[in-house]
C-alpha cells in the first residue's frame, strides 16, 4: 500500500473515531519530535525567496518567529513588482487595491484585516489587531481608521503599471483567475524559530479584477493560514473561494494532528478541493510544516514554486501537483 493510501486509511480511522484517533496520533507526533530541522522558514512563490531572507535573518539573530513572519512578508508587500500583494497589487474591477492579511503566533493569538485600502503594510495592521485589541479581525473602513490611529499613513497603492494593466483589462472585462499569474501571488509564510515556536503570516491584494468588496481566504484564520504550536502550520495561495470552502489551512494542521506528514496533509487538502470543485481553471497551492521542521507542498496544477530556508540555505522548489 502506498504511503498516501495508508495515510488516507489512517485518516478515516481518525475521523470515524475522532477522540481516540486524534489523541493516539498526537501522542505519536510528540514522541517523534526532534529539533534537528529547525529553524525553518517557508513561503509561497518566487517573491518568497526575499521574504525568507528577511525572516531567517531575524530568527538567526535569536528573534521570535512572530516577528520573522511579519517582517518577512513586508518585503513582498513593499515590492511594486509583486502584483498580488500590497503596493503594486492588481486592483479590483473598479480600480481599487484592497488588501487582506492575517498573522498568528505560537500561543494561538491571531489578528487579521480584510478589505483594507491605502495602507502599504496590512500585515502590520493585523499584528496590531492581534496585540492591541480584544478582536481578531477588522475590516474595511474600520480597519483603515484603526490603522490611521496607530501610526500608519494613507498611500496610493495603485502603481502606474497596475493602472495600465487594469485599463487593459477594462477593454473586455473578462473575469478569469489566471493560473500561476506571472509566478507572483499571495505570500503565505510559516516559520519555526530557534526555540521551536511556530508562527505564520499571509498577505494579499487578492484576485485581480475581483468584485469590489470581495474578501478571499487570506485574512481568514484557518483558511489562508493556521498554526498550532503543538502540531505545525499551513498556508494557502490561489483561488480563495476554493480554500474557504474547505477551510484549507486548518484542515492541513488537523490532518497532521492525526498523523499525516506535511506532504500527505497538503495532498489531502488539494484532494478535498478537486473532489467537489471545478479545479481545471483554478490554481491552489498549499504549504505545511510540522514541529519537527519537516515540510510539504502541493498544488492543483504545475507551476507552484515555493521558497524554503533550512539548514542555512534558501532555495526555490517546484511543488508537485495533482493535475500533471
Ligand atoms: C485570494 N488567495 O484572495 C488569495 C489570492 C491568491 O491567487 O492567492 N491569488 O483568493
Amino acid at each position: 500500500m502506498s504511503n498516501r493510501r495508508s495515510f488516507i486509511k489512517k485518516t478515516s480511522i481518525g475521523i470515524a473515531g475522532t477522540i481516540i484517533g486524534s489523541s493516539l496520533y498526537s501522542c505519536n507526533n510528540k514522541n517523534n519530535n526532534s529539533m534537528s530541522n529547525i529553524p525553518i522558514v517557508i513561503s509561497t512563490w518566487k517573491h518568497g525567496f526575499d521574504a525568507n531572507e528577511k525572516a531567517y535573518e531575524i530568527i538567526n539573530n535569536g528573534g521570535q518567529a512572530i516577528d520573522a513572519v511579519e517582517e518577512g512578508v513586508k518585503v513582498s508587500e513593499a515590492d511594486p513588482n509583486c502584483h498580488s500583494v500590497g503596493y503594486g497589487g492588481w486592483p479590483d474591477r473598479d480600480g481599487n487595491v484592497t488588501l487582506d492579511a492575517c498573522i498568528m503566533d505560537h500561543t494561538g493569538n491571531c489578528g487579521s484585516v480584510s478589505f483594507l485600502q491605502n495602507i502599504k503594510h496590512p500585515i502590520s495592521v493585523a499584528r496590531k489587531v492581534m496585540d492591541n485589541t480584544p478582536h481578531v479581525m477588522l475590516s474595511g473602513e474600520g480597519a483603515l481608521q484603526f490603522a490611521l490611529k496607530n501610526g500608519f499613513h494613507k498611500e496610493d497603492l495603485l502603481t502606474d503599471k497596475a493602472r495600465k494593466r487594469w485599463e487593459e483589462w477594462l477593454k473586455d472585462e473578462k473575469y478569469q483567475p489566471i493560473i500561476n499569474i506571472e509566478n507572483h501571488d499571495t505570500i503565505g509564510l510559516l516559520a519555526i524559530d530557534k526555540k521551536g515556536d511556530i508562527a505564520g503570516a499571509c498577505t494579499t491584494s487578492g484576485l485581480a479584477w475581483k468584485m469590489h468588496g470581495r474578501v478571499g481566504d487570506s485574512p481568514i484564520i484557518g483558511a489562508g493560514m493556521f498554526v498550532d504550536n503543538e502540531i505545525g502550520g499551513g498556508c494557502a495561495t490561489g483561488v480563495g473561494e476554493a480554500v474557504m470552502k474547505t477551510i484549507g489551512s486548518f484542515l492541513i494542521v488537523e490532518l497532521m494532528r492525526q498523523g499525516a506528514t506535511p506532504q500527505e496533509a497538503c495532498e489531502e487538502g488539494i484532494a478535498r478541493i478537486v473532489k467537489n470543485q471545478n479545479y481545471k481553471e483554478m490554481q491552489i497551492g498549499y504549504l505545511a510544516i510540522n514541529k519537527k521542521g519537516e515540510h510539504g507542498a502541493y498544488a492543483v496544477h504545475n507551476g507552484f514554486d515555493y521558497a524554503l530556508y533550512q539548514n542555512g540555505t534558501n532555495q526555490m522548489i517546484n511543488a508537485q501537483a495533482f493535475a500533471k
